[in-house]
C-alpha cells in the first residue's frame, strides 16, 4: 500500500521536476531567438509600387482611401497587391490570414514573414530586422503575422502605395476570450480563487491587475495594446485621442468581427479584388462560441475595464457604418447574400458533415489547429473524402490551420514547433 504511494509520489515528483527543466529550457530558448534589434540598418527606400503591373492612374485615385460608392468601372480597376493586415488577437484574424496565404499564392507575390516564429516577437515592438530574409530597399508585398504595430518600422518594409488594413471585436466578447485562451498564461490570475476566475476579476481588477505582470496586456485593453500604444492609460488622458487618430490616418479599412461578411466586402472594393478572392471557412473557432458567454451585468464591467478599447471600438464602428452607407447598403445586402452563397456551397463540397468538429476527431494531423494551454476547445474540419478533382486543391488551402500553412509557404516554425512537443510530451 506504502509502496504504492511511493511510487505514485515518486511519478508525481519526476513529471514535476522534467515539466520545469522543459519549461526552463523552452524559456530560455524564447529568449535567445528574442529580437535582435538592428538600429543601424541602413535606410534605403522601398520601390512606390511592389506590383508586377505599375498600378494605373485609376488604382492609384482609389488608394488614396476615400471610397467611391457606386464604383461602376469595378472591373476596370487592378487589384491591389501591396497588402499590410494588422492581425490583431482574437478576432477572427487567422480566417483573414488563411485569405490572405490563398490570394498571395495566386499572384506569386512575396510575404514579409517572421523568423523561427509565427509573430513578429511580439509583444515587443515590430523592428524590420524581424523580417525573415529582410534585407534593406527590398520589395515585399504582404505582411500579416501578429505584431505589435510600430508604424515607422512598417512603412520602412513595405512600399508607399500599401494599403493598409485591420480588424476590431466587440472589446468585452475579446476579453472574455483573451481570458480564456491566455489567462493561464498570466501569472496574476493563479492567485484568482473560484470556479469563475473571470467573473472574479471583474468584480475587482484593481485588486489583481498588475501593469508591470508578466503579458497583463492580454487582459486590459489588448486592442489598443497591439496597435503599438499604451493599454493601461486612463480614458481621459489626450495620448488616447491621439492613439485613435494616428490609428485611423494609417489604416484604410477597419473591419469588424461581428460583420465579418460586410466587412471583407468592403475589403474587396478597397483593394479591387473579385468575390472568389474572400472565400472561407471560420478557422480557429471555440467551441460553443457562437453564443456569448457574458451577462448583462458582467458585459458592463468588461466594458468599464477595456474602457480604451471601447472608445476605439465605437470610434471604428461609426467610420465602419459610414463605409457601408458610401457602398450602398442594397448593394451591401445582395453582395453578402452571394458570399454566403457561395461560401456555403464551398462548405457542401468541402467539409465533411458540413460543420466544424471537436480536436479529437480530426482524422489527419495536418489539420489539427494550435490549442490554447490546458485544454482543446479549438474546432477543426475534417476534408471530405470524394471531393471533385476541381475543389481538391482549393478544399484543402481553405482548411489548412494557421500554422502548417505557414510551414507550407516556406517559414520555419522550429520554436512554435518545439512548444508544440512539450506541451504533448506534459499534455498540457
Ligand atoms: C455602431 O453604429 C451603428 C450605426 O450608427 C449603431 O446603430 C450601433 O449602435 C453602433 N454600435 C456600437 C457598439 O457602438
Ligand atoms: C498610466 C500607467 O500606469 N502607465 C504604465 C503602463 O504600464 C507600463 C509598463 O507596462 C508603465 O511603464 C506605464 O507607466
Amino acid at each position: 500500500m506504502v509502496g504504492k504511494q511511493g511510487k505514485q509520489w515518486r511519478s508525481v515528483c519526476k513529471g514535476l521536476v522534467l515539466g520545469t527543466l522543459l519549461t526552463s529550457c523552452m524559456i530560455l530558448l524564447y529568449c535567445l531567438s528574442a529580437p535582435e534589434v538592428q538600429f543601424g540598418l541602413p535606410e534605403v527606400p522601398v520601390p512606390y509600387s511592389c506590383s508586377h503591373q505599375p498600378s494605373s492612374g485609376h488604382s492609384m485615385a482609389a488608394s488614396s482611401g476615400a471610397y467611391q460608392g457606386s464604383r461602376k468601372e469595378q472591373n476596370r480597376c487592378t487589384p491591389k497587391v501591396d497588402i499590410m493586415f494588422m492581425k490583431t488577437h482574437k478576432t477572427a484574424s487567422s480566417t483573414i490570414l488563411n485569405i490572405l496565404f490563398r490570394f498571395g499564392e495566386k499572384h506569386h507575390l512575396k510575404f514579409a514573414f517572421p523568423s523561427s516564429r509565427n509573430d513578429f516577437f511580439y509583444p515587443s515592438l515590430f523592428y524590420r530586422s524581424q523580417v525573415k530574409d529582410y534585407s534593406p530597399g527590398m520589395c515585399f508585398n504582404i505582411m500579416c503575422n501578429h505584431m505589435r504595430f510600430n508604424e515607422a518600422e512598417v512603412a520602412k518594409v513595405l512600399p508607399a502605395d500599401t494599403v493598409y488594413f485591420t480588424i476590431l471585436r466587440d472589446p468585452a466578447e475579446l476579453f472574455e476570450s483573451s481570458f480564456h485562451y491566455f489567462g493561464r498564461l498570466v501569472p496574476f490570475t493563479w492567485k484568482i480563487s473560484g470556479d469563475d476566475k473571470m467573473d472574479e476579476f471583474l468584480s475587482n481588477p484593481e485588486l489583481y491587475y498588475d501593469p508591470k505582470g508578466f503579458n497583463s496586456y492580454y487582459l486590459k485593453n489588448l486592442l489598443f495594446f497591439d496597435f503599438g500604444q499604451d493599454n493601461n492609460l486612463s480614458l481621459d488622458d489626450p495620448r488616447v485621442e491621439e492613439g485613435i487618430r494616428a490609428i485611423s490616418r494609417r489604416f484604410d479599412l477597419v473591419m469588424l468581427v461581428e460583420h465579418f461578411e460586410e466587412s471583407l466586402i468592403l475589403l474587396k472594393d478597397a483593394l479591387c479584388w473579385d468575390m472568389e478572392d474572400l472565400l472561407f471557412f471560420k478557422l480557429n473557432a471555440r467551441k460553443g462560441s457562437t453564443v456569448s458567454k457574458l451577462n448583462h451585468k458582467l458585459r458592463a464591467k468588461a466594458l468599464q475595464w477595456n474602457a480604451i478599447d471601447w472608445k476605439l471600438y465605437q470610434h471604428f464602428n461609426a467610420t465602419f457604418w459610414k463605409k457601408v452607407e458610401a457602398y450602398g447598403p442594397e448593394r451591401m445586402a445582395t453582395d453578402v447574400a452571394e458570399l454566403r452563397r457561395r461560401n456555403a456551397d464551398m462548405t457542401n463540397i468541402c467539409i465533411e458533415g458540413g460543420h466544424a468538429v471537436d480536436a479529437g476527431s480530426i482524422h489527419d494531423t495536418s489539420m489539427q489547429p494550435w490549442q490554447p494551454i490546458g485544454e482543446k476547445s479549438i474546432m477543426g474540419y475534417n476534408l471530405n473524402k470524394n471531393v471533385d478533382t476541381a475543389h481538391q486543391k482549393l478544399c484543402r488551402k481553405m482548411l489548412t490551420p494557421e500554422l502548417q500553412y505557414l510551414t507550407d509557404l516556406g517559414v520555419n516554425l522550429w520554436i512554435t514547433k518545439l512548444w508544440g512537443h512539450v506541451r504533448d510530451i506534459l499534455h498540457w
